[in-house]
C-alpha cells in the first residue's frame, strides 16, 4: 500500500487548526522531510513546537504567495495547500486582501509544484462555492454560486488548480470543506467555528448570540475525519477532481445549541440577532462519491465529537 514514508511533503497553512493536525498525522508516516510554511497569521507556533523542536518538521514563516524556489528540496512528492484567509465576514470588509492572498498563494504554489515535481497538490476549498443551493444535500455535480469574495476565491482557485493541472500535467485534488470542528480551534480567533464559540461561551456563562432564526443548517464534520480524506485522496490514484468533505448529517444552530447546553450542563437562553452578511442558509454535503471512490466513512458521530472536545478541554485545564 501507498503512504508517506521516505516521501518529501509540504504542508502550507500547518501551525493552524486543521493543518496542526494533518501535520501530526504525516509524522506518523516517517516521511524523509515534512516542511510545514506558515505566516502565523492565524496559526499558533505552540501547535508544532514540538514538532519543531524535535526536529520531526522543518518549519518556514512565510507567506505562501512569497514563498522562493531555492529554499526548498528540488522535489517534493506531495503538497497540501490549506493556507487561507478563512474568514467569510473579513472578505467582505477586504475583498482585495483576500483576493490577493488566497489567489496569489494557490498560483504561486501550483508554480513551484511544476518545478519540484510534484505528485500531487492538494487544495483545501470550500462548501462555500456552493453558495445557497436549490436543496440540500449538494453533490460536486451541483451549480457553484458563490456568495461572498472568501467563496469566489476558494471556486476560482479550483478553476486555476484544474487548468493549471491539464496545462502542465500536475495532479491535483480539490476538497470542499463543510463545517469543520474539533480540538485546538480557539475562540478568541475572529476564523472560531460556532462550536468552540457556544461551548466557550456556554462554560463561560456568556450569553450565545444565534445570528439569524437558527433554523440554518450545518454539516459540521470532525477534524480527524477531514485528515483522513486529504491523506486518503493524496495516496489514491484519483487525480483532479473536487470531493465534498462532510458527513451527510445535517444539523440547525438551534439544534445545536440545545446539543452543547445538554453536554455543558447549561440552562442560558441565547440571543437572536440579525443574520450575518454572506452567510449561507442551509450546507449540507452529499457525500456519495468521496464514499465510492476514497472509502471515506466519518467516523466521529457529532455529539460524541462535541463530548470528546470538552473532555479534551478539562483535561488540558
Ligand atoms: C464556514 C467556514 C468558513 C467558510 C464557510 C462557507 C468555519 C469555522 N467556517 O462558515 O470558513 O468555509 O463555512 O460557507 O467552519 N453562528 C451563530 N452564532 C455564532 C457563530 C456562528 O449563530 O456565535 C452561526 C452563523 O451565522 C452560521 C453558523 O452558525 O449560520 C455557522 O457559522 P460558522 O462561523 O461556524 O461557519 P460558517 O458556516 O459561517
Amino acid at each position: 500500500m501507498k503512504d508517506f514514508t521516505g516521501k518529501v511533503i509540504l504542508v502550507t497553512g500547518g501551525a493552524g487548526f486543521i493543518g496542526h493536525h494533518l501535520v501530526q498525522h504525516i509524522i506518523s508516516y516517517q516521511p524523509q522531510k515534512l516542511i510545514v510554511v506558515d505566516d502565523l497569521s492565524t496559526g499558533f507556533k505552540e501547535n508544532i513546537k514540538h514538532l519543531i523542536t524535535a526536529g520531526q518538521i522543518t518549519f518556514i514563516e512565510a507567506k505562501v504567495q512569497d514563498l522562493i524556489i531555492s529554499i526548498l528540496p528540488s522535489k517534493i512528492d506531495y503538497i497540501f495547500h490549506l493556507a487561507a484567509i478563512v474568514s467569510v465576514p473579513f472578505s467582505i470588509e477586504q475583498p482585495f486582501r483576500s483576493h490577493q492572498v488566497n489567489e496569489s498563494s494557490l498560483l504561486n504554489m501550483l508554480e513551484i509544484a511544476n518545478k519540484v515535481q510534484t505528485k500531487k497538490v492538494i487544495f483545501a476549498s470550500s462548501s462555500a462555492v456552493y453558495g445557497d443551493p436549490i436543496k440540500v444535500p449538494v453533490s460536486e455535480v451541483d451549480n457553484l454560486n458563490p456568495k461572498s469574495p472568501y467563496a469566489y476565491s476558494k471556486y476560482i482557485n479550483e478553476l486555476h488548480a484544474q487548468s493549471f493541472a491539464q496545462a502542465v500535467g500536475l495532479d491535483f485534488l480539490s476538497f470542499r470543506f463543510f463545517n469543520v470542528y474539533g480540538p485546538g480551534q480557539r475562540a478568541d480567533s475572529p476564523y472560531s467555528g460556532v462550536i468552540t464559540l457556544f461551548l466557550d461561551k456556554l462554560k463561560n456563562n456568556k450569553t450565545v448570540s444565534i445570528f439569524g432564526d437558527g433554523t440554518q443548517l450545518r454539516d459540521f464534520v470532525h477534524v480527524n475525519d477531514v485528515i483522513n480524506a486529504l491523506v486518503d485522496g493524496a495516496l489514491s490514484n484519483y487525480k483532479n477532481c473536487v470531493y465534498n468533505v462532510g458527513t451527510g448529517q445535517s444539523t440547525s444552530i438551534n439544534g445545536l445549541y440545545t446539543v452543547i447546553q445538554k453536554i455543558v450542563d447549561s440552562h442560558q437562553k441565547p440571543i437572536y440577532k440579525e443574520e450575518r452578511s454572506g452567510d449561507i442558509k442551509n450546507s449540507v454535503a452529499d457525500i456519495k462519491k468521496i464514499r465510492e471512490e476514497l472509502y471515506f466513512d466519518p467516523k466521529v458521530p457529532l455529539v460524541e465529537g462535541i463530548r470528546m472536545l470538552v473532555s479534551s478541554e478539562e483535561g488540558s485545564l
